[in-house]
């Protein structure tokens, strides 16, 4: 068993949560000689059992943050309903030129978090498509292989170079861009297209492959291209279809975040991913059927357990 030794700041990250994300990157980062310490509702030390993508499984010990050191880099691969109150937690713990890396799916108001930052400290965003999943509360499987995007969305700063090499190492491969917002409307158009619907349908991603499914695929995607083309973002409708089509087949064994969440009574992110859809939608007159639809669908699967 892998065991934490204190080492130089650098190389410390604070990681929030026990979802499946954090505890892949942890382990990913722990593997490649950083100290990651976990932010836990109930702080504990957790003995994790990590299988990578070749199958190849071990034990590693992920210690839990102490409240008496500042913190100076932190990933928060939470829930995009959690992000808010997880910053406000924290904030008090942050050293001025702390870095933050965001990770979720779906659209959150950043304003709400940047004007809670000091202005040496950092904001950035992760955008991953790599899956991981636990089939028990202390075990993680690596069960997909994607890569990710980065991006700071404040000004850079002289720890850059050593927050993209870390990123890299806990959810790369890794391509750093200068603007995070076409990726962003991609990844929600995905997750619009797959989420919601293997949900209702409580079945795994490769299920959307079949034809019956194609029509309300092509329905929600039109719509969201719509939309981000209307803000300033272009996203074909074509191509974003098959990129869809593409994640469904590369995932096609695993189960979505929100088919997961509603099995597990957890709270969904429809309203960051649908729900922001619809509002933004409603702001330029544009219809969105097919995503109201799912809105009201999964809000009506969740209320009724
Ligand atoms: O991001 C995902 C999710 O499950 O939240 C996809 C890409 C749909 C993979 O399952």
């Amino acid at each position: 068993m892998a065991s934490f030794t204190p080492t130089q700041p650098a190389l410390s990250w604070c990681i929030v949560g026990r979802g499946a994300i954090g505890l892949l990157a942890s382990s990913r980062l722990q593997l490649a000689g950083y100290s990651p310490r976990l932010w836990l509702k109930q702080p504990e030390d957790i003995e994790l059992l990590f299988t990578d993508l070749q199958q190849h499984r071990q034990q590693l010990l992920l210690p839990s943050q102490p409240c008496s050191e500042p913190i100076s880099q932190l990933l928060i691969p939470v829930k995009a309903y959690d992000i808010c109150q997880a910053v406000s937690q924290l904030l008090p713990y942050l050293t001025d030129t702390a870095q933050l890396v965001l990770c979720h799916n779906g659209m959150i108001a950043l304003e709400s978090i940047l004007k809670q930052l000091v202005p040496g400290q950092g904001l950035w965003f992760l955008s991953t498509s790599q899956a991981a999943y636990k089939p028990a509360v202390d075990q993680v499987v690596h069960s997909g292989a994607g890569n990710s995007y980065l991006a700071k969305l404040t000004a850079p700063g002289e720890q850059d170079p050593g927050i993209i090499e870390a990123m890299s190492a806990a959810l790369g491969p890794l391509t750093v861009v200068a603007d995070i917002n076409p990726l962003l409307w991609q990844k929600l158009a995905i997750n619009a297209a797959i989420n919601p619907l293997t949900a209702l349908e409580n079945c795994p991603n490769g299920q959307l492959a079949q034809r019956r499914y194609q029509a309300q695929i092509t329905a929600l995607v039109n719509e969201v291209c719509q939309v981000a083309s209307a803000l300033g973002y272009p996203l074909d409708s074509n191509a974003t279809i098959a990129r869809v089509l593409q994640v469904i087949d590369a995932t096609a064994r695993n189960y979505s975040s929100m088919q997961q969440d509603v099995q597990a009574g957890r709270p969904t992110e429809i309203e960051a991913i649908c729900g922001y859809i619809c509002r933004q939608a409603a702001q330029l007159q544009i219809a969105v059927p097919a995503n109201l639809h799912m809105l009201n669908q999964i809000r009506v699967l969740t209320a009724k357990r």
